[in-house]
């Protein structure tokens, strides 16, 4: 068997509505905007300057039902690309893209293939004795281990299996389409280019069981290199499995330590100099979209927690004069501590002893007023915004771990009560 060479894509969630951006008329959310087709492009752009044999799409090209036709019609143009050079693109329907009947009848450019939702499909590869097994979700909720259906692998062939599966349930990710590791280790294929899961990973080698991970981050939930997996294989072997970065944007979390400086100006500096550090050790070239972590005990402890959007643009002017398109500060999570334990009055007191028997003392009576109050709305979230919060104390509150809850609101009342007090 000669030596061939595939990109195995996945999650690449086009035109995914980015949060955090509303009211951001710049230049650098704009380029954030963009980014999922930017980074599709660099995709495409590497298949044809390699002259690579085939590409893997392994589900979630699509966010969802589209406004219009314009994403449809982008994918359609950039597939032609591929025809032009022809290179053939095997296409799988996960999740997100399993509901659009749009999805389903735009007519595609000839080189793409896309497997079928009632069974598994099995492709060949119309140069190299390859051959790609895969079948598309036909619904969004898949609860079936589809990878028990898939067909024996066929001799002669190096064989594929293409699916959209959560596995065992990972990494916060809604276990689709479930199965173990054993069961595709057990089908006798040589590679199984999965997707859903955003974190790309190597999970076994001979053979080779592997989620490329999406490729455009899209929240501070994903952070670190975004891409795609570059296979390479020679003699019926996989030789290679090489993690490509095509992201534009680069999700990352940063941290200022703001110990003992006392004024907003010295705190500006301190952000300054993170942000700088942040960009050049971790970016890559690429625009670093962060999370700002505020730590340490300072004595605008109660200032910072009290200050909101008006904190928020100030770093974010702080970000945005490092350049165009350098950097971007999605939110600040304030982590500091006071100088000294803050005393108050009764009221305050009272607050503590309150917050105290939750996350110490018996947790029965308020964990039940916690389910009541907080249960019943969280309840009431679509199971995809259950899965996609971005925010830690809504988290909590979804996981129902009250004494973490009780903890992480803590600082915020505090400080404002502090601030009043000030006044
Ligand atoms: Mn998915």
């Amino acid at each position: 068997m000669t030596e061939f060479r595939f990109l195995h894509a996945a999650d690449i969630h086009l035109d995914s509505p980015l949060r955090g951006l509303a009211g951001q008329e710049d230049a650098t959310a704009e380029r954030i905007r963009g980014a999922a087709r930017e980074a599709f492009e660099r995709l495409i752009d590497d298949a044809i300057a390699e002259r690579i044999d085939f590409m893997v799409i392994a589900g979630d090209l699509y966010d969802g039902e589209w406004r219009d036709y314009s994403t449809g019609l982008y994918f359609a143009a950039q597939m032609g690309r591929l025809d032009a050079a022809s290179i053939p693109v095997y296409l799988l329907h996960g999740n997100h893209d399993a509901e659009s009947e749009i999805t389903r009848h735009l007519p595609l450019p000839g080189n793409v293939k896309t497997f079928g939702t009632k069974a598994p499909e099995t492709f060949h590869h119309p140069d190299l004795p390859v051959a790609l097994h895969g079948q598309s979700f036909p619904r969004r909720d898949v609860d079936d281990n589809l990878a028990l259906a898939y067909p024996a692998p066929l001799a002669g062939r190096f064989n594929i299996g293409v699916l959209h599966t959560g596995l065992g349930g990972r990494g916060g990710h809604a276990n689709y389409a479930p199965c173990t590791l054993a069961d595709l280790v057990n089908t006798g294929y040589d590679y199984w280019a999965l997707g859903h899961v955003h974190q790309g990973e190597v999970l076994h080698e001979r053979p080779h069981i592997v989620f490329s991970g999406n490729l455009q981050g899209r929240h501070i939930r994903e952070t670190g290199p975004k891409g795609a997996m570059a296979v390479t294989v020679d003699g019926g072997e996989v030789v290679a499995v090489d993690a490509r970065a095509y992201d534009i944007v680069r999700w990352e979390n940063v941290r200022a330590d703001v110990t003992d400086l006392d004024d907003m100006a010295r705190i500006h500096n301190a952000v300054r100099t993170v942000l700088e550090a942040a960009v050049a050790t971790r970016a890559e070239g690429r625009l670093l979209a962060c999370r700002l972590h505020l730590e340490g005990r300072s004595p605008l402890h109660a200032r910072l927690h009290a200050a909101g959007d008006e904190l928020l643009a100030e770093v974010r002017a702080l970000a945005l004069g490092l350049g165009e398109g350098v950097a971007w500060v999605e939110k600040i999570a304030i982590a500091t501590a006071p100088l000294a334990d803050a005393t108050g009055g009764e009221g305050v007191e009272d607050l503590r002893r309150i917050l105290g028997t939750l996350t110490e003392g018996d947790l029965e009576d308020l964990a039940q007023r916690f389910e009541s109050d907080i249960g019943a709305m969280v309840g009431a979230l679509p199971r995809e915004a259950r899965e996609e919060v971005e925010d830690d104390v809504l988290r909590l509150a979804i996981e129902g771990d009250h004494r973490a809850l009780a903890r992480a609101v803590e600082p915020h009342l505090f400080a404002r009560l502090d601030v009043e007090g000030e006044a």
